[in-house]
Parts: C-alpha cells; structure tokens; sequence
C-alpha cells in the first residue's frame, strides 16, 4: 500500500445546492470527479489526523464503488477510523446518530436523496459536521471554492476492501470499522418513544402498511417496526434497498407513493401508514383514506409532543422552513415558545438546535425532525405518530381534525414545475422581484398584499445572513404565495409555488384543499405568468 499523489484540474459545477453535491451518475463517474469534491471537503474541513469519520449512503447505484474511492482517499488524509455502515449502507439520519455517539469529527453521506437512482439517475454527496448536522453554508461555499483551484488530490493505493462483514480491517494506518447500520439508531429511538406502549398497539391489532419505496429505510423500518415492535410480518412493503430503487422515484409523497396510498384507500386499509425517501430522512404519513400535510404533521408533533418519553420536559421551542405552513407558528403561540422560521434546507436548524432554541423543526417538503440528531428523521417521525396513536387512542383522521377545531386550519399546497428551462426559471424570478415592491396595499382578488419581498434570514446563533431565500406574498388575512427554485434537482430547473391560507372556522374545514386555494392559485399564476414562461399548462407534481 502506497500514498499517491494524482494531478488534477478543477472541474466547473462542483457547488453544493440545498443539501450536497447532486449530479446524474454519469456526470459522478467521470474521471477524477467524485476525487476532486472529495479533496476539496477534506482540504476544506482541515487536519484530519488521528479523526474519526462515519461513511455510508443509501444504496443507489455507484454507491459501492464511491465508498471504495472515499476510502482510500480518507486513508491519505490521515484519519484514524471510519466508522462504515455494512454494505455502504447507512441512513441519513443514522449518520448524523453515529456522528454524534462516536465523537466523529464528520461524516459523508452518498446519496441523492429523494431524486430517482440507477444508471441513468441521480448520485450525490454531503459532509456533514461533528455536531451530526449538514454543513453549513459557509463551509459549503469554502468547499466549491476549494473545487475551482484544485491541482491534486491524495489516494492510497489500497485494494478495495469488503464492505459486507462486520468488524475491522486496515487501510494504511487507518482501520475501517464496518459496523450494522441499524443499531445504534434503534437503540436511540428506544429511548425517546414508549416502546411498550406502541408494542401494544399492534399486540391488540393495530395495522400498518410502512412503504420503504426499496430505498435505505427498509431495513430500518422491519428491524425496528416489525422485529422490535412487533408489527405483523409485511407491514414493511418494497423494504429491500436496490440500487434503483425497483424504478421508482423515492419521493414519499401522495404522487410517488401510489402504492401505498392504494392500499390506504381500500375498504380493508391498514390504520397507519407511512413511507419515507431514498436516504431515510423524510417521512409521510397517511391515515385511512386521509393524508396527512407534513406542514400539519410539525404542528400536531409539537401540540402533543409530551406524550413522548423523549420530550416529556416539554419544547424550549420550534423551528420550520419558510414555505411550511403556520400551523406550527399556532401551537407555539399557545405554548408560549418561539417559533423560528428559517431558509429552506435542513442545515440551518443546526445551529438553533445546539443552542437549545428549538427542538422540533420541520419543513413542507416532508421533513421532521427534533434535537436527537441533526438532520430530519423518517423513521422517528412514524414512531413519534404511532405514539401518539397509543396515548389518543385515535385514528390518524381524528387526531388531525380535533387538531384543526383546535387550532384551525392552515389549507397548504405546493405547485412543482420540474425541469423547466433554467434560463426562463430564472426569468420569471426576476419578473416577479421586479413587482414585488409595488404589491403592499394591492387589491388582488379577494385579498390585499400586507408584504411582499425576497426572504432573508439572519442566524439568531451566529448572525449569518442567507440573502434570496424565495419570494414571499403575504395576505393581510396571513395566506401567502411562496415561489422558489428549488435547490436539488439536476435536470434544467424545477420552480416551486407554495400556496397556503388559514381558516379558523370549524364548518369551513372539509373544503377540498385545491378548491380552498384556488383564489391564490390564480393570483400565483398571473402574477408570475407561470403558463407563459414555463410553456406548462399545470404543475408537474400537486401535493
Ligand atoms: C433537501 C433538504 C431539505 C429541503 C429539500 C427540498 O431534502 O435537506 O431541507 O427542504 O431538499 O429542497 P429544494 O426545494 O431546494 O428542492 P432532501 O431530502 O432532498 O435531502
């Protein structure tokens, strides 16, 4: 085994977007490519020396032969030990656990998320910081800017090692722990939620149907759901991990999902179901012919979060993105904690999550979270609904509705346009800016602009300012239209219209939630000119 030193040149496009680097397969397995980002995060994250890194991604395809290339490289840098999940594998959320009970300096994470894997698809890559959390912006910005002057890169000589059988093996001075990527996760989830109690549930019948969509969860979700907790075999459907995901798109959404929302609309459909996305970190939850928003799901979460081991001592408060709907923002009120609302993108929860400020924080694009890691957690958020089901003693459906007669009802959707033309995308950007100071005071429908501007966030942690965060119109009744480009996709560019409007009144909770958005929709659309500019006739995808 030899330390080698390559030459190399920078390659353009290497910047990270809302949540690592996502490039289609082919673009990853060009030479020196996956070599280039992968020095420029370790030149970037300093002296790696006598460190702890933990690796592993979801299984899509290229996912082996990349771990074997971040393995040597790791080796020439110096680290002590990487903690590996078998087979490659390891969940989002498990890398931000083991990060955090090893005292790791990091970890990377190979995975394109929810985006479609395979030949053809999607591959990706994040580091994530010693605090479990995705790094931040400023180490992402340093990352891409480390890509533009690259000249080598370091890499050992070692063979590829195996990947598949538990315990320890050398590269260069560093040992390579293959550990099971499931234990350590389950044993936190162990201790947050009333095991006992779910356990029951499903002892005395309770039925669910958890859709893996063959992405990273399913072994998490029959370790811990069926061989733990006792859920009939089969509750876990498509649980195997395949490197195509079986050919579908691990988007846990009412859309992708068809199956399981097929089975949640027979006659005999389970109680409970759920599914989750490629790399485990997302989640969506379906009641009997009833889907749950996950805007909605935050603030149910937070309204009962006490009924959970975990969170008995109460939230010191919560956190969501901006396009998610207020319905979280109502429970903190009456709870009489803050409410944070932050840029899309998961890493900027981190720094309100160490401080303390927020413990549960969620986002529209079906992601919940608490302080037990620092990235958004599929599974626990199942774990945390079954819960919740064990102490209500109530459906999915009853649940949601005494929740609304509560607190009312936030109707929320969003539009997707996806692979649109980036020039015309960001067009349209520019076209709907270019109104936004002359809105407020408005009349437009049957609403009035209260505000209108181009989001920005400052850090209450660290005093950072993240500039361009999506446009946002505000109602003076509270009901907005957001619009963004979104930060994850890898073909052309998708333009996302949230839509969301507050209904306090009890008898005007059962409208259709199109049919309730629909003055908002036409504003969006002329407004924006989205049929002219984006050539569609209709959302790609409506959830
Ligand atoms: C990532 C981020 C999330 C973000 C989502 C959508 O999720 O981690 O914080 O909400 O992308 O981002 P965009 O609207 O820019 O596409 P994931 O599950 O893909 O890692």
């Amino acid at each position: 085994m030899a330390i080698q030193v390559i030459n190399t040149a920078p390659i353009a496009g290497q910047q990270p977007g809302t949540s690592g680097l996502r490039k289609k397969v082919g673009v990853f397995s060009e030479p020196q490519y996956l070599e280039n980002f992968v020095q420029s995060v370790f030149d970037t994250v300093g002296d790696c020396h006598g460190q702890t890194l933990v690796l592993g991604g979801d299984g899509r395809y290229y996912n082996r032969t990349a771990i074997q290339t971040v393995l040597r490289m790791a080796a020439a840098h110096g680290y002590a030990r990487v903690l590996l999940g078998r087979g490659g594998i390891l969940s989002t959320p498990a890398v931000s656990c083991v990060i955090r009970k090893h005292g790791a300096s990091g970890g990377l994470i190979l995975s394109a998320s929810h985006n479609p894997g395979g030949p053809d698809g999607d591959f990706g890559i994040k580091y994530n910081i010693a605090n479990g959390g995705p790094a931040p912006e400023k180490i992402t910005d340093a990352i891409f800017a480390r890509t533009k002057e690259l000249k080598q890169y370091r890499i050992s000589d070692a063979p590829d090692i195996d990947l598949d059988t538990l315990g320890e093996v050398r590269i260069e001075q560093m040992v390579v722990e293959v550990i099971d990527p499931v234990a350590h996760y389950a044993e936190l989830m162990q201790q947050l939620f009333d095991f006992d109690a779910i356990g029951a549930l499903f002892a005395g019948g309770l039925r669910i149907c958890f859709d893996g969509m063959h992405a990273v969860s399913g072994p998490y979700a029959t370790a811990i759901l069926e061989d733990m907790l006792g859920a009939p075999k089969g509750s876990v459907i498509n649980g195997l991990p395949l490197a195509d995901f079986g050919g579908g798109h691990p988007d846990p959404n009412p859309v992708n999902a068809h199956e399981l929302i097929a089975r949640m609309s027979q006659d005999d459909a389970p109680d409970f179901g759920a599914a989750s996305d490629g790399d485990g970190d997302r989640n969506m939850i379906v009641g009997r012919r009833f889907d749950v928003t996950p805007s909605d799901s935050l603030a149910i979460l937070a309204a009962n979060a006490t009924v959970a081991p975990g969170y008995r001592e109460g939230l010191t408060g919560i956190a969501r993105s901006m396009p998610t709907s207020g319905a979280a923002d109502r429970v903190a009120a009456a709870l009489g904690i803050p409410c944070f609302e932050t840029p899309t993108g998961w890493k900027f929860f981190g720094n309100l999550l160490d401080a303390d400020m927020a413990t549960l924080c969620g986002e529209e694009s079906y992601g919940t979270g608490s302080n037990h890691v620092r990235e958004k957690d599929g599974l626990w958020a199942v774990l945390f609904w079954l819960n919740l089901l064990a102490a209500k003693q109530q459906s999915v459906e009853e649940i949601v509705r005494a929740h609304w007669a509560t607190y009312g009802r936030n109707y929320y959707s969003r539009h997707d346009y996806e692979g649109i033309d980036s020039a015309a995308a960001a067009q349209l950007m520019d076209a709907v800016r270019g109104q936004l100071a002359g809105l407020p005071g408005r009349q437009l429908g049957q609403y009035t602009v209260a505000l209108a501007d181009d989001f920005s966030y400052t850090d209450p942690v660290d005093g950072s300012v993240s500039y361009k965060q999506g446009i946002r119109i505000i109602m003076t009744d509270g009901s907005r239209i957001v619009l963004r480009l979104s930060g994850t996709g890898t073909e052309g560019a998708t333009l996302r219209l949230y839509l969301e409007r507050y209904e306090a009144d009890p008898a005007q909770h059962g409208i259709p939630t199109q049919q309730a958005l629909g003055g908002l929709i036409a504003i969006a659309g002329q407004l924006a000119q989205i049929s002219e500019r984006t050539g569609r006739d209709a959302p790609t995808v409506t959830t």
